[in-house]
């Protein structure tokens, strides 16, 4: 991943974003004036309209997913539109978004769903609607997608489980003496969620050592995470080893640990997002995986314009990921 500064990476992410309904007060004007430039009759309007429909702009892993997906703009010649709810919980506005480029008849949409089931009734929508669909990410629940009438969806995305038991298995493998480990999961209607909690608990599994004690939603939210920190370590004052489902929440985490004066407690994240780059530096993050979100935001796009134009799609695409620790950083 590319380590820009989230300014900068949402800098470059607003000069792509057409999205009327773009939830980005970060971006103001520029999501104003590209708009207008999608509507305003240039060369635009005759190149096939790609929608990119993510969760949320609040974190940083979604606005390198917008910036590979803007690289495969400029590449393939394509008109994206790049959409985002407000927040990681905002489901119901991420459905209304699918609503509005159903309604805006872009030729696909290529969608990040903060649920793997309650996305689906739109996507079946968009379908019905002749829209083509990428599923990237967050993997849409196959059952109820079959069940719907939604078919195979092409996805991309990584391996949850391999990786997830790969950072536990880094987070706990040296440990000589028993210590109790928690887990802080994301939206646990996330298939992604639940492949992390699974490779965690895998990854703890190799270490008799390790003691599963706890394991908590923060829905991927760096404040709820702080909290949940908190009552964790309320219950289990000798925690020693936290792993957490993505980089905000490790933040959130590692907030309270900073603010408890806990340096004994050894946390793993999850995205390699630029603001982890510090606590991995200093060694207060021992570990993330770096899932190479703007690979998933470019490899999108190009499978959305293949199947606009008739071509096949794989209907599974991994993108490799890596784990990066902080012994490494500090070598
Ligand atoms: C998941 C991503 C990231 C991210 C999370 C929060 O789908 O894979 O790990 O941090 O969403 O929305």
């Amino acid at each position: 991943m590319i380590h820009l500064s989230r300014r900068a990476a949402l800098a470059r992410t607003c000069a792509a974003l057409v999205a009327p309904i773009l939830l980005l007060p970060a971006c103001g004007d520029a999501t104003q004036s590209a708009d207008a430039a999608g509507s305003g009759g240039d060369t635009r309007n005759d190149r096939p309209r790609i929608a990119l429909v993510m969760k949320t702009l609040d974190n940083p892993f979604f606005a390198e997913m917008a910036r590979g997906a803007a690289t495969a703009e400029r590449d393939t010649g394509v008109n994206l539109s790049i959409a985002a709810a407000r927040s990681e919980t905002s489901i119901d506005q991420q459905i209304a978004i699918v609503g509005n480029f159903i309604d805006e008849k872009v030729a696909a949409i290529v969608i990040a769903p903060s649920d793997s089931v309650k996305l689906v009734p739109a996507l079946v929508a968009a379908k019905a609607a002749g829209i083509k669909v990428v599923n990237l990410d967050n993997r849409l629940d196959p059952e109820f997608a079959r069940q719907s009438g939604l078919g195979t969806v092409p996805f991309i995305g990584i391996d949850n489980v391999r990786a997830a038991h790969a950072a536990a298995h880094a987070l706990s493998a040296d440990l000589g003496t028993p210590a109790e480990a928690a887990i802080i999961e994301g939206i646990r209607n996330a298939a992604n969620n639940q492949a992390r909690k699974l490779g965690a608990i895998k990854g703890f599994a190799e270490n008799a050592n390790v003691r599963l004690v706890a394991s908590e939603s923060a829905n991927w939210l760096r404040d709820e995470a702080a909290s949940t920190t908190r009552s964790i370590l309320a219950a289990y004052p000798g925690l020693k080893l936290l792993f957490c489902a993505n980089d905000m929440m490790a933040l959130g985490a590692l907030d309270t640990l900073a603010r408890l004066e806990r340096t004994d407690v050894v946390v793993a994240g999850f995205d390699n997002i630029p603001e982890v780059e510090p606590a991995l530096r200093s060694g207060r993050l021992a570990v993330t995986v770096d899932q190479r979100a703007a690979e998933m935001g470019r490899k999108g796009v190009e499978a959305a314009l293949n199947l606009i134009r008739g071509q096949a799609v794989p209907a599974e695409t991994i993108i490799e990921t890596r784990v990066v620790t902080s012994r490494e950083l500090r070598r």
